[in-house]
């Protein structure tokens, strides 16, 4: 703990970590949506993210209730998957040689991704120690840990090594945080040339404002949902320039149809995302950038 001057007169404690950023982590310490574990323990595979593409619809016809719920269960992991491809996808080319930052990692599905797909070594920062924790274990229970690594740090002030990264990213983790401060550690970590990725959701500007519908999500997950604009200028400001930008809404809308019949799994905020989605307030989408 450091201090500052209060007006001058006084010495007040700083902490290391603010109070919002306390909050978000009792959130996800406490998180244990079937959801995501759920559809986890499928493969071992734990993703905090949505899914994209067309759903196999059949899974809903299934006769046999038990089988139905994990046709279901299986369905959305597998649009949670093509989700997480998509962005690995955008990472590359890497080999076993590069380092690439997971910025939010969650349970860490997605450095596993990464390095399943390259070889590549991973760090993966979350501000949950018990995600981080989980996140280890199961790079333990791989035996892919000696590369892929999961910290409990802020994803703004990682302590990771200046320009030692190849390809980093964010996948639904950006609407927590500053985006300045953000793209600055990642313009930080990123060697020139690097490659940086989103993948999120944001209000539309076109709108106006954020909507009832995008409210609701921030108040659900304790997030701050940033303007489509706010990406492209935070990037400018901090050497990240865009190369690729691919609105995913469309792509989106079938994981939340899916989802809002999955009983067994539904956590109250669908409807509230398919109607952000349908009103045109909401955005869904990919932004890739290099590292100049
Ligand atoms: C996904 O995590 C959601 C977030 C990280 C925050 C908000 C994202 C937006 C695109 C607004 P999750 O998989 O833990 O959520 P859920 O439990 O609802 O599946
Ligand atoms: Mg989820």
């Amino acid at each position: 703990m450091t201090t500052t001057p209060d007006a001058g007169t006084r010495n007040v404690p700083v902490p290391t970590q603010s109070t919002y950023q306390n909050r978000v982590a009792d959130y996800w310490n406490a998180e244990e949506n079937p959801v995501n574990l759920e559809l986890g323990r499928i493969d071992d595979l734990y993703h905090h993210h949505y899914g994209i593409g067309e759903a196999d619809w059949s899974v809903l016809d299934e006769p046999d209730a038990g089988v139905r719920r994990d046709r279901i269960t299986a369905e959305l992991h597998r649009l949670e998957h093509a989700q997480a491809e998509l962005l690995a996808g955008h990472l590359g080319p890497l080999g076993p040689a590069d380092r690439v930052f997971d910025a939010g990692c969650g349970r860490g599905g997605g450095s596993v991704v990464a390095h399943l797909r390259y070889g590549c070594h991973a760090d993966g920062v979350t501000i949950s120690a018990k995600q981080a924790e989980f996140a280890g274990e199961q790079a333990r229970k791989r035996d892919i840990d000696a590369k892929v690594r999961y910290h409990h740090r802020n994803m703004l002030d990682t302590g990771l090594p200046s320009g030692a990264y190849t390809a980093s990213w964010n996948n639904e983790s950006s609407m927590y945080v500053e985006l300045d401060l953000l793209f600055a550690e990642h313009a930080r970590l990123l060697r020139r040339g690097g490659r940086y990725v989103v993948i999120t959701g944001c209000y539309n500007d076109t709108y106006g404002q954020a909507s009832r519908e995008v409210s609701l999500i921030n108040a659900h997950y304790i997030c701050d949902i940033h303007p489509r604009s706010a990406y492209f200028r935070a990037m400018a400001r901090n050497r990240l320039v865009p190369v690729h930008v691919e609105d995913l809404t469309a792509a989106a809308v079938p994981y939340w149809e899916l989802r809002k019949e999955a009983q067994h799994l539904v956590t109250g905020i669908e409807e509230t995302f398919l109607t952000a989605y349908r009103n045109g307030s909401f955005q869904y989408l990919l932004i890739a950038a290099d590292r100049v």
